[in-house]
């Protein structure tokens, strides 16, 4: 939401006024402000009328209004469906766009990582943050385990117990709740851009999602839907104090990591790994003593497996 139209919505929830009014106090035109009501209208936001005077009703419940009362600094970019946020968003972010929010309700070609399929229907949270980080390549994945940190404690929010898979599963007891999908690139210009998509499924009947692993969503673990809204802004919330001090992403995500002293079967580009895993670098890799020493794995599919006994 642009930041006049932000203004104007946190001037209406002082009290009721007239365009006049909101036009001298926001340094407005009248025809600027009854166009930007409109604009506010068309966006779901009720606001009546009485006499000459415009008061602010109800707020909608999501899309555009993820922006209203978000404390970080990200503008959003809402679509009710959407082949892909990670798409738009890498079209955004090779166009220069940086601190954007793409989400959508429903998408009709959602992506996991390899080109995997990610079921996306209505009722979820769909999203991608364009960045330009003031990271180093290597220390991008950081910003996946943000993001999954981010999830997690969110989900905690909304009374659901979830953690963390390495790399980027966030799950409630072996099921899939959320996944992380970050891609990177340059602008012509040679800036380095980020897009961090993160797919959650909020209010996702189970029945919806593919079967050829457990998945699970916030609503069917707590039995009832979350309020999608409050939900993304303390996502996003959590993101941006990440992001801008990425010191305490290690340990935020080590107090949610379900992988640390487990058995896994890590499989990467170069064959599966099979340990336990000890520890994460200082750039998100997973450290894993086999039988053979200590293996770092920066990519892979993880699988936790059974303790031996
Ligand atoms: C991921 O891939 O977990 C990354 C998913 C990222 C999705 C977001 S949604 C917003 C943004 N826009 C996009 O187009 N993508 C991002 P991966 O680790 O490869 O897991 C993919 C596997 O998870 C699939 O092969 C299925 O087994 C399973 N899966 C697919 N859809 C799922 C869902 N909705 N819930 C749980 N599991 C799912």
């Amino acid at each position: 939401m642009d930041e006049s139209r932000t203004r104007l919505l946190d001037r209406l929830e002082t009290g009721p006024a007239r365009a006049e009014t909101l036009a001298s106090e926001l340094d407005s035109s009248p025809t600027a402000i009854r166009g930007a009501i409109a604009d506010l209208e068309a966006a779901g936001f009720e606001i009546e009328r009485s006499g000459e005077r415009f008061a602010l009703r109800a707020i909608p419940t999501y899309g555009e209004a993820v922006a209203y009362g978000l404390d970080a600094p990200f503008t959003v970019d809402y679509h009710e469906t959407i082949d892909s946020t990670n798409e738009r968003g890498r079209t955004l972010a090779a166009d220069g766009a940086a601190d954007v929010v793409v989400l959508a309700d429903r998408q009709t070609g959602g992506r996991g990582r390899r080109d995997r399929q990610w079921a996306s229907p209505s009722g979820g949270v769909w999203l991608s943050v364009v960045l330009r980080p003031g990271l180093e390549p290597a220390e991008f994945p950081l910003l996946t385990l943000a993001a999954a940190i981010s999830v997690a404690r969110a989900a905690h929010e909304s009374g659901v117990n979830a953690g963390i898979k390495w790399p980027n599963d966030v799950e409630v007891a072996g099921r899939k709740l959320a996944g992380i999908l970050t891609e990177s690139g340059a602008t012509p210009g040679g800036e380095r851009w980020v897009v961090v998509g993160v797919g959650v499924n909020a209010n996702v009947d189970a029945a919806a999602l593919p079967d050829d692993r457990p998945a699970t969503s916030l609503a069917a673990e707590r039995g009832t839907p979350i309020d999608r809204r409050v939900f993304t802004q303390r996502l996003l919330e959590t993101f941006q104090a990440h992001r801008t001090e990425p010191t305490g992403v290690l340990p935020a995500w080590r107090t949610f990591a379900t992988t640390l002293e487990r058995r896994v079967r890590v499989r990467t580009p170069g064959g599966p790994i099979v340990g336990t895993a000890v520890d994460v670098t200082e750039t998100g890799a997973l450290v894993i003593r086999t039988d053979g020493g200590r293996e770092t794995v920066t990519v892979g599919d993880c699988e936790h497996l059974r303790p031996v006994s």
